[in-house]
């Protein structure tokens, strides 16, 4: 109960709160790909890919408006913002997607953020084997996260570790990014402790994870990058945009 709170246990609960409401992200991501089906003719519908990507954008929007709204990421300098949010847009999208798997996925399926699902099998049998293999990696993570009961909290710790990277080149302020990172770091570590007694290295088993996040989301990034270089990315899209300010 509240008489047990410890002012980190507070800390953690005002990161929750300010986590977007899925519901709300659900809604605009569907009113989105509506409007853009209705700026069409009839005939003129969108493909598969182009409407995985307006998802993909649609929530990566939501994601740097997450981040822009948080009071530790305002304490930064613009510049320290936009060189973090370069450097880990993808890691974000892919936390994004684990976190949706392991609280509303169902064996064997994938959950979009539109509510709809996907079987796996299908996906399989119709994409290449970069999707394919992607889709299989983030499938064994979601494994692996459900096994460890991973819950919200812990995946809001990640996603500002994730953020709050001091090792990104060029961050003017490193220290204070540093900073976040320890006391985030110390959040995370109280709260697994607190939750999982028993579990006494859930910290380090979750930890662990961050690495296979990394190496996935790099390999979206590849993918997306072959789909660019055939032409197939929508030109002014955030996801795009993102891409291209690392391959400058
Ligand atoms: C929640 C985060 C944003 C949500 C956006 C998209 C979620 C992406 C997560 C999983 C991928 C779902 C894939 C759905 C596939 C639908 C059916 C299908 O298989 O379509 C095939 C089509 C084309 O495949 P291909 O590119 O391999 O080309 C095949 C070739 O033509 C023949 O060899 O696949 C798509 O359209 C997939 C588009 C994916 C858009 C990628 C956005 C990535 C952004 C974030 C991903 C987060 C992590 C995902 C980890 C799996």
């Amino acid at each position: 109960g509240p008489s047990f709170s410890t002012p980190s246990f507070n800390f953690l609960d005002s990161l929750l709160a300010s986590e977007q409401d899925e519901g709300q992200l659900c809604a605009k991501v569907l009113s989105s790909l509506q409007r853009e089906q209705a700026n069409r003719g009839k005939h003129d519908c969108l493909n598969t890919f182009s409407i995985m990507c307006k998802m993909a954008d649609q929530t990566l929007f939501g994601l740097v408006e997450w981040a822009r709204n948080s009071t530790l990421f305002k304490e930064l300098k613009v510049e320290d913002q936009m060189q973090l949010l370069q450097n880990c847009w993808s890691e974000l999208l892919v936390l994004d997607h684990l976190c949706r798997q392991v609280i509303y996925g169902q064996e064997g399926c994938i959950y979009l953020v539109t509510g709809q699902q996907i079987e796996v099998s299908t996906i399989i049998s119709q994409a290449g084997v970069n999707l394919s293999s992607l889709v299989s990696r983030a499938q064994d993570l979601v494994a692996k996260l459900k096994e460890l009961k991973f819950d919200r909290k812990e995946f809001v710790c990640l996603k500002y570790l994730v953020l709050f990277n001091p090792d990104v080149k060029s961050v003017l302020n490193r220290r204070q990014v540093e900073q976040t990172q320890e006391r985030v770091n110390r959040a995370l570590m109280e709260h697994t402790q607190r939750s999982h007694p028993g579990h006494s290295d859930k910290f380090g088993q979750l930890l662990l994870r961050l690495p296979e996040v990394r190496s996935i989301s790099l390999q979206v990034e590849e993918y997306l990058y072959q789909r660019h270089l055939l032409g197939d990315l929508p030109c002014n899209s955030l996801l795009t945009e993102m891409l291209h300010s690392k391959h400058n």
